[in-house]
């Protein structure tokens, strides 16, 4: 492809000495090799179209763009994940964290804080790992980091929103083309699948969906499967004992070294395939200012595996696509607003930020219903009490080995409540204005379905996950919606006011609620936003 040559300030050979010697030796050299190696450096004038982020939108745009004709280049700030550790995998299992668990902590900041209200977060190397718990004041918002984004860490639950909840998330949306061309099209590329009535079953791996069937309809609330892009076919062989287990082994959360279709083998397999699209990981974007002679000057600070910043490159292009996920966009856009280098964005920028309802809690069965030491770590089920309690709950896993006794939810809340991010220019940094009392109409709508359950099963709530004697999962969100809301920060398809050739196209810009489990809402609204953008800008 043709574009500005990425220019370095520092050595490569320095990034890699620093890596090798900042790195655990639990890692072999193939792993060092592969995660070292610098970007591929773009050689050229100017770049068509730099996409900042590798996750769902930023995947749809790469390989639409590139399909059309359209030479791509993606910077990521996290890693490429395409080799094998010294152990032969490439990701860590969630019950043994390593260096490859988290983003530059020294320490795992697991959801699960507490078991038996002991605290189980340990030490770890401080690595550019895959999963960030990024701390605000109010909240906790995980995301996945690496080429792939939150498909990398993520549950796979692939959930198309019900027509009039989705027309009441996004109104200006032609809800009538989402469902007959977009959804599908986004569901196709995303390769998602549904589990096999007939083999749930049966399958002890999912004794614990059994229960939360059982007492979910017991106390007369709908129970309903939910699809997924983990490949079923390859969990059954799982649990036949034929192939590597990954599912069955406790993998999520840090990564699925099988079964999984992360965008790695979907959407930016294809893109990569087009020979049009090329990827920088370990380049994390500062800053987008309008260049000279038209197009904007993109600036980037290639890392290392410790965090430290090796180079700072600087390239042109004539389109630039924002889709570092809600809490990236929205972050990049309120520091470049506030400090002049796109002065024309709008005040909607930054709002319109929510966590999508996420609460999550644990109920203690009796011991004649044991949920299962075995437990499959895809969730394929839920409640749905959305329409009249404004909760949709996971029946989610907790794959620690052994029985527990425990149904665990994480429940998706219509909660009102709507964040702001703003530029604090003397700490340097975009802070969140989330509240942590905030929670409280989520802890309220998931409870119109557990104190039902618990009163009618004579059960009660787990206080031992989250603290000691803490009921409620409540400091966290895996699902971080808005910032550059479609419609008001952006036009109603994703072009930034103010200053043209900038797009939006990730999660930031749904407004707080999805009302299901957001990426394919996220996937199939940037399929709608690139084909106008093609059609029409290009
Ligand atoms: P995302 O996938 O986050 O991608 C953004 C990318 O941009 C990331 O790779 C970043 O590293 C990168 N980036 C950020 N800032 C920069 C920068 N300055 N320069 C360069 N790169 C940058 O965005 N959703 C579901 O629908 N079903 C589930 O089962 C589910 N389970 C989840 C479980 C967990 C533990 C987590 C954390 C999330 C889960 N989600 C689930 C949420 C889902 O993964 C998330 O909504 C999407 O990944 C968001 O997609 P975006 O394209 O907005």
């Amino acid at each position: 492809m043709s574009g500005t040559p990425l220019r370095g300030k520092a050595s490569d050979g320095l990034s890699r000495r620093r890596f090798i010697t900042g790195t655990s030796s639990i890692f072999g050299a193939a792993m060092l090799a592969s995660q070292a190696s610098p970007a591929r450096a773009v050689d050229g004038a100017a770049i068509p179209v730099l996409v900042i982020g590798t996750g769902y939108g930023g995947s749809v745009a790469a390989l639409r763009l590139a399909e059309a004709g359209v030479d791509v280049h993606m910077l990521e700030m996290g890693m490429a994940w395409d080799t094998p550790g010294s152990d032969g995998k490439i990701f860590a299992n969630t019950t043994s964290p390593d260096a490859r668990s988290y983003w530059l902590r020294t320490k795992t900041k697991q959801p699960l804080s507490n078991f038996l209200g002991f605290p189980i977060d340990r030490a770890v190397p401080r690595y550019t790992g895959i999963l960030d718990a990024e701390e605000f004041g109010g909240i906790t918002v995980y995301q996945g980091r690496g080429v792939g984004g939150g498909s990398l860490v993520n549950g796979g639950m692939a959930v198309t929103p019900k027509r009039e909840n989705f027309a009441a998330v996004l109104p200006s949306v032609n809800t009538g083309e989402m469902y007959d061309t977009y959804y599908p099209r986004a569901n196709a590329g995303l390769g998602v699948n549904a589990i096999d009535p007939a083999w749930f079953e049966t399958a002890e791996c999912y004794q614990y969906a059994r229960v939360g069937r059982k007492h979910a309809q017991r106390s007369g609330f709908p129970f309903v499967f939910v699809p997924d892009v983990y490949d079923w076919d390859y969990m059954k062989r799982e649990a036949a004992g034929t192939v590597p287990k990954s599912a069955l082994a406790g993998e999520i959360l840090y990564g699925n070294n099988y079964g999984k279709k992360s965008l790695q083998q979907t959407y930016l397999a294809r893109a990569k395939a087009t020979g049009r699209v090329t990827i920088s990981p370990l380049h994390k974007v500062t800053s987008v200012t309008p260049a000279a002679g038209g197009g904007y000057t993109v600036t980037v600070d290639q890392i290392n595996t410790n965090g430290d910043t090796v180079a700072t490159k600087t390239m042109t292009a004539d389109k630039v696509f924002f889709a570092a996920g809600s809490v990236g966009t929205s972050k990049l856009l309120v520091k470049l607003q506030a400090t002049g280098a796109l002065p024309h964005l709008n005040g909607e920028v930054g709002k319109g930020w929510g966590d999508n309802g996420n609460v999550m809690c644990g109920r203690a069965n009796h011991l004649w219903d044991p949920t299962g030491s075995l437990q499959s770590a895809i969730p394929t089920a839920g409640i749905d009490n959305w329409a009249a309690g404004g909760a949709f709950a996971e029946v989610a896993p907790l794959p620690t080995g052994i029985e527990t006794y425990a149904s665990f939810y994480l429940s998706i809340t219509k909660n009102p409540h709507r964040a702001q991010f703003s530029w604090n220019a003397s700490a340097g940094r975009a802070e969140l204005n989330w509240q942590t009392a905030w929670k409280q109409p989520s802890i309220d709508a998931a409870k119109t379905i557990f104190d039902k359950i618990n009163a009618k099963e004579g059960t009660i709530y787990r206080t031992d996950l989250f603290g000691v004697y803490k009921i409620w999962g409540d400091h966290l969100t895996y699902h971080p919606l808005g910032g550059a809301v479609l419609d008001k920060a952006t036009d109603n398809y994703g072009r930034l006011h103010g200053h043209p050739g900038l797009y939006v196209i990730d999660g930031a810009l749904i407004p707080g609620n999805t009302s299901v489990n957001p990426f394919v809402t996220i996937t199939a609204l940037a399929e709608r936003n690139i084909e106008k953008i093609i059609a029409a800008d290009l």
